[in-house]
C-alpha cells in the first residue's frame, strides 16, 4: 500500500515523509502494518458478550454457545454502538447543561442569547415574567438535566417534528424516553439471554439513537448557542498551512465548547501575550481541530487546523507547542507523537485521561483560572521550540463558515425580502427548492476512515452533489474537509455549483457547502428538515433531502445515521458497517425500515456511484414532492 495514496490532502502527504524521516508511526502506518483485519468483526459475527465467548459464527458453527444466531450477534452490536454514540454526544451534553446551571452575571459563563433562551423557556413551560435571566438560565438547566433521567414522559423536543413524524414514531414505539434510560435499556437488551430478536433489536436502536439526535445533541447545541452565541457568518482559513512559524501555536481538539471557549479568551489575556512576546514569539496562535475546531470556527471565525486524520501530523510539523484536548476522536497515539517533539500534549478530562499526556483538569467552576494555567504551559513551551525541525507546509484555503439555521434563514430573507423580516421564515428556502433552482439538500456529515482515502470521498460526494444543483449541508471532520478543499468559499459556487444552485449562491451571498458546525449540531439539520416539513404542512420524509456519512468511523456517527432515518431522511454510508453477517439485518437496514420510518440506509463504498444514487433518488423524491406540494 502507497502511503501517499491514504489520504488526498497534500500537507498530510508532506508531513507523512517527515514522520518517516523523524522516525515517527502514525496511523498510516499502522494500518498497513494492521494487513487483513479479522474477517468476523467487520461482519458483526463475533459476539463478547459473555464469558463463554467470543463466539464467532461460521457456516460450521451456526450458533454460539448459548444459541444466539448471527442476526442476534449483529443486532445486539449494531444497537450497543447506537449505545455508545448517544451516550458520547449526550454525555457531552449533560456537561454543557451543568455549565449552563453555573452561569451568572459576574461569573465565566454567561448568557449571550437572552432571547433565545426566553423562548427555549416558554417553549419548555417554564415562567419568564418579570424573571432575572440566570433565574431562567438555571431552571432551563433543571429542565434539560431532568431529560437524562426523567422517570415519565418522552423527550421534550418531539413536539417540534412535523405531526405526521411524531405518530410514526408513537406507533412504532421509538420515541425516546430520558436519555440515560435508552442507553440502559439497549445495554440491558443486549446483555446475554436478553433479546434475540433482530427486528426488536433494531426497534432498540432507532429509540436509543433519536434519543440522540432528538434529545441529548439538541440540547448540547442550543444551550452552547445561548450561552455562547449562535454562529453568523464568519471567514476562516483551514488546513494545517494555518500554523504560524513565528507564533505560539496551540491546537485544541476534542469537542467541548465549555473548555475551548476559556482557552480562546485565555490567548487574549494581555499578560499571557506579553509573556508569549518574551518568550520571542510574537503572539498566541489559536486553532481547531475536528468537532470543537467547528465549533470555535463557527462563533469565532478561528481557523481550522485540519480533521480526524491530522491529529498527528499536526504534530509532526515540529511547530505545535500544545495539543490541548477534552473528550472524543483523540488518538491515544498523541503521547507518543508528542514525546517525539517538544510539544506539550495536554488532556484536561477526568473522562479521558491519556497515559503519556499531561493532565491538566480544566473544572467549569474554575473555567477561567485553569484555562490561564493551562495557556500559560503552552507559551513557556516555545523557547523549547527547535527550528530546525520544524516544517509547516504551506496549504490552507479560505472559507466562510457559520451557517446555523438562523443565519441560513437571515441570509436567504436579506436578498429575497430586501428589508430583513424579524420574524424570518424559511420561505424562501423552500421557494427555491419547489421551483427547481435547487434540486435538493444534501446534509454530508461524519468522520475520516482509514478503510478508504482520507477526504476522497467526502470531496468527490460534495462536488458531485454541487454540480447537480444540491445545496450541501455539512458538520463534523465532512465540514473540515469542505473548508480545507475551497468548497466553502463563496466562489466555489461558481467554479463547481450548478447553474441554479450558483445563481442561488450568488444572490444571496453563500458558498455551495454551508458548514453547520460539530457532529452535535446535527441537530441543526433535524431543524432545518422540520422547518421545511412544518411550513409546508409535509413530512421530513415527503422532502428532497438526503444525509451522506461518506467516511463515517464513530460510534457517534452510526447513532447520527440512526437517528437520521429514523426521522425520515434516507441516509447513504460510504464504508459498510459490520452488520454485513446478518442478511436479515441489511434487508431491514438497507429495506424494510423505508416502510417502517419512511427512509432507509444504501450502503456503497465508491464515492461516484454514492453520489449518482443519491442524486437519484433526490430527484425520485421530487417527483413526490412537486405532486403533493
Ligand atoms: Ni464530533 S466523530 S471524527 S470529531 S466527525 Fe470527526 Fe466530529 Fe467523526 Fe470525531
Ligand atoms: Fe457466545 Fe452467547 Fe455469550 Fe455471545 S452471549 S459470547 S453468543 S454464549
Amino acid at each position: 500500500m502507497d502511503k501517499k495514496l491514504m489520504t488526498i490532502d497534500l500537507n498530510s502527504r508532506i508531513l507523512l515523509e517527515k514522520a518517516e524521516k523523524d522516525g515517527v508511526e502514525t496511523m498510516y502506518d499502522r494500518k498497513i502494518a494492521m494487513k487483513s483485519q479479522c474477517g468476523f468483526g467487520l461482519q458483526g459475527g463475533c459476539c463478547r458478550i459473555c464469558g463463554m465467548g467470543p463466539c464467532r459464527i461460521t457456516p460450521k458453527t451456526p450458533r454460539g454457545l448459548c444459541g444466539a444466531d448471527v442476526h442476534t450477534i449483529v443486532g445486539r452490536n449494531f444497537a450497543r454502538m447506537c449505545a455508545g454514540g448517544t451516550a458520547a454526544h449526550s454525555d457531552h451534553a449533560r456537561d454543557i447543561a451543568h455549565t449552563m446551571a453555573l452561569t451568572s452575571r459576574e461569573g465565566n459563563y454567561k448568557i449571550r442569547e437572552e432571547e433565545k433562551l426566553i423562548e427555549l423557556a416558554k417553549d419548555w413551560g417554564i415562567e419568564t415574567e418579570g424573571k432575572d435571566i440566570y433565574d431562567i438560565a438555571h431552571e432551563a438547566a433543571d429542565v434539560a438535566l431532568m431529560e437524562f433521567g426523567k422517570p415519565y414522559g418522552t423527550s421534550i423536543f418531539l413536539k417540534n417534528a412535523p405531526a405526521k413524524r411524531q405518530e410514526i414514531w408513537k406507533k412504532l414505539d421509538i420515541e425516546p424516553r430520558a436519555i440515560d434510560r435508552e442507553i440502559a435499556t439497549v445495554m440491558h437488551s443486549t446483555h446475554i439471554g436478553c433479546c434475540a430478536d433482530i427486528d426488536s433489536l433494531i426497534n432498540l436502536s432507532l429509540r436509543t439513537s433519536m434519543a440522540d439526535g432528538w434529545q441529548g445533541s439538541m440540547i448540547g447545541t442550543k444551550f452552547s448557542d445561548i450561552m455562547f452565541g449562535t454562529p453568523t457568518p464568519q471567514q476562516t482559513e483551514a488546513n494545517l498551512g494555518v500554523l504560524e512559524a513565528n507564533q505560539v501555536n496551540i491546537i485544541l481538539h476534542g469537542h467541548e465548547p465549555s473548555l475551548s471557549e476559556m482557552i480562546v479568551l485565555a490567548t487574549e489575556d494581555p499578560e499571557l501575550v506579553a509573556l508569549a512576546k518574551e518568550m520571542g514569539a510574537e503572539g498566541i496562535n489559536i486553532s481547531g481541530m475536528c468537532c470543537i475546531g467547528n465549533e470555535i470556527t463557527m462563533r469565532h471565525g478561528i481557523k481550522i487546523a485540519g480533521d480526524f486524520h491530522q491529529q498527528e501530523l499536526a504534530l509532526v510539523t515540529g511547530a505545535v507547542e500544545a495539543m490541548i484536548v477534552d473528550v472524543q476522536c483523540i488518538f491515544p497515539a498523541l503521547s507518543r507523537v508528542a514525546d517525539c517533539y517538544h510539544t506539550k500534549f495536554i488532556t484536561t478530562s477526568k473522562k479521558a485521561k491519556i497515559t503519556g499526556s499531561i493532565y491538566m483538569e480544566f473544572k467549569e467552576e474554575n473555567a477561567y483560572q485553569d484555562a490561564l494555567q493551562i495557556v500559560r504551559e503552552a507559551v513557556l513551551n516555545f523557547k523549547n521550540r527547535d527550528k530546525s525541525r520544524v516544517l509547516i507546509p504551506e496549504l490552507k484555503s479560505s472559507a466562510t463558515v457559520g451557517y446555523s439555521v438562523d443565519a441560513i434563514i437571515k441570509q436567504l430573507d436579506r436578498v429575497v425580502n430586501v428589508e430583513i423580516d424579524k420574524q424570518g421564515t424559511i420561505k424562501p428556502l423552500v421557494d427555491v427548492i419547489k421551483s427547481g433552482t435547487i434540486r435538493g439538500v444534501v446534509g454530508v456529515v461524519g468522520c475520516n476512515n482509514a478503510r478508504v482515502a482520507s477526504n476522497l470521498a467526502h470531496t468527490t460526494i460534495m462536488k458531485e452533489l454541487i454540480k447537480n444543483d444540491i445545496l450541501v449541508i455539512t458538520t463534523g471532520c465532512g465540514a473540515s474537509a469542505a473548508a480545507k478543499f475551497g468548497l466553502m468559499k463563496k466562489s466555489a459556487a461558481k467554479k463547481y455549483a450548478g447553474k441554479g444552485l450558483a445563481t442561488v449562491c450568488e444572490l444571496v451571498d453563500i458558498p455551495p457547502v454551508l458548514h453547520m458546525g460539530s457532529c452535535v449540531d446535527c441537530s441543526r439539520i433535524l431543524d432545518v428538515a422540520s422547518a421545511i416539513a412544518n411550513f409546508v404542512d409535509m413530512d421530513i420524509s415527503d422532502l428532497p433531502l438526503a444525509g451522506v456519512a461518506p467516511e463515517w468511523m464513530s460510534e457517534k456517527a452510526v447513532a447520527i445515521g440512526t437517528y437520521i432515518v429514523a426521522s425520515g431522511i434516507d441516509t447513504y454510508l460510504g464504508v459498510m458497517p459490520p452488520v454485513g453477517g446478518s442478511s436479515r439485518a441489511v434487508e431491514i437496514l438497507c429495506g424494510e425500515l423505508e416502510d417502517q420510518v419512511g427512509a432507509s440506509f444504501t450502503v456503497n463504498e465508491n464515492p461516484e456511484e454514492l453520489a449518482a444514487l443519491i442524486i437519484a433518488d433526490i430527484e425520485k423524491k421530487r417527483v413526490h414532492f412537486e405532486k403533493i406540494y
